[in-house]
């Protein structure tokens, strides 16, 4: 029987933090012994937003090493960076000429970020959720793990797929691309900042001391974690919303420490901020240990991480020039010839 395929990816920019391990990378690992995986590094994405170009590189090779480090297994899953397959970019310059720009001018990632930007957004900005589709599309994914924040890019890929391709091209109800599913896994699905427990934990953040990076070491965790901020309630308690960084290193804990959200409720619901952080560290330093030994262990072999991305990159190649032949053929180009 054939498996269900899913595609995601994070950008490099940056240091990958808990809330990307436990929010993306961890779904991906347990998905890969079920579905076909394919799991990129999305490093044209990462040029939406200032960048050094001197990083970049370099930034893309680590990223996809934590990937391997955190469980992806090359066996089991395709692994591949986005611009080593130029398939990505064409198609999402065929789907830019048929996507509504106000389909774009209302996603919230936009908003928030071009806020950030300031009067220096650039158009890659606006345009990162139609390359996200392309990237999706590409693979004939049926599902797509994401986060909460991504939900909003995922509807607009199934929007482009279903309204703007596979209607509009697709004769006699051929289905062109195939629409994703998301798959929005609950727990971890929002991993917040230390710093402020109302908003996402995030690579891009200028203050680090706002998230735990997978590769800080024991020493700057339990720095992170003992000025991470906190409430003047006695006991800590799961609210949903009243308490955001009870609810938020509560949540990281239950996870890390494998106890899950109930036992953690019963077990912490006396405690004191003191108590219950020096618990979390401990459960952040044994749990990040394996992936950093791992890491270490592949960083420096460039010959294995070169020959994973180029195995990783034939495949992806192979699979996205059939989809983008029969989009350009769909759309009415004419053949490419000889
Ligand atoms: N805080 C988070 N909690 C849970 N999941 C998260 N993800 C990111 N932050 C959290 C998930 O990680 C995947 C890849 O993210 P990305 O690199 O493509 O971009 P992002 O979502 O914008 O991540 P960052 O860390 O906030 O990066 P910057 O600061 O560079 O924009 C996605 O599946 C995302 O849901």
């Amino acid at each position: 029987m054939n498996r269900l395929r899913i595609l995601s990816g994070v950008q490099p920019t940056g240091s990958l933090h808990i809330g990307n391990w436990l929010g993306a990378i961890r779904n991906w690992v347990n998905l890969q012994n079920t579905h076909e995986t394919y799991v990129c590094v999305v490093d044209l994405h990462a040029i939406t937003m200032s960048y050094d170009p001197i990083k970049l590189a370099e930034d893309t090779r680590n990223t996809a090493a934590l990937y391997l480090a955190c469980g992806i297994n090359p066996e089991h899953s395709t692994v591949f960076v986005q611009s080593h397959v130029r398939a990505h970019s064409e198609l999402c310059w065929l789907l830019n000429c048929l996507t509504p720009l106000n389909w774009l001018e209302r996603m919230i990632q936009f908003k928030e970020k071009s806020i950030k930007q300031g009067s220096n957004v650039s158009i890659g900005l606006l345009d990162y959720p139609i390359m996200m589709a392309a990237d999706i599309l590409l693979y004939d994914a049926d599902l797509v793990p994401v986060g909460e924040d991504q939900k909003q890019h995922l509807e607009l890929a199934r929007d482009i797929a279903q309204q703007r391709v596979n209607s509009r091209f697709g004769k006699d109800e051929n289905v062109i691309v195939k629409v994703p599913e998301p798959l929005i896994m609950s727990e971890g699905a929002r991993i917040m900042s230390l710093v402020d427990g109302r908003s996402k934990m995030s690579k891009s953040h200028p203050d680090d001391n706002s998230r735990i990076n997978l590769l800080d070491s024991p020493d700057l965790i339990k720095k992170k974690i003992k000025r991470a901020k906190t409430d003047s309630n006695i006991g800590l308690e799961f609210t949903n919303t009243d308490r955001p960084e009870a609810d938020n290193l509560l949540g990281i804990y239950a996870i890390l420490s494998g106890k899950g959200r109930e036992t953690v409720a019963i077990e912490c619901s006396e405690m004191g901020w003191g108590n219950f952080k020096q618990l979390l560290i401990d459960a952040t330093i044994e749990s990040l240990k394996p992936i950093q030994n791992h890491y270490n262990e592949i960083i420096n072999d460039r010959t294995y991480m070169d020959n994973i991305l180029k195995e990783g990159a034939q495949k992806a190649n192979s699979v996205a020039d059939t989809t983008l032949q029969r989009v350009r053929s769909a759309l009415g180009f004419l053949k490419t010839i000889g």
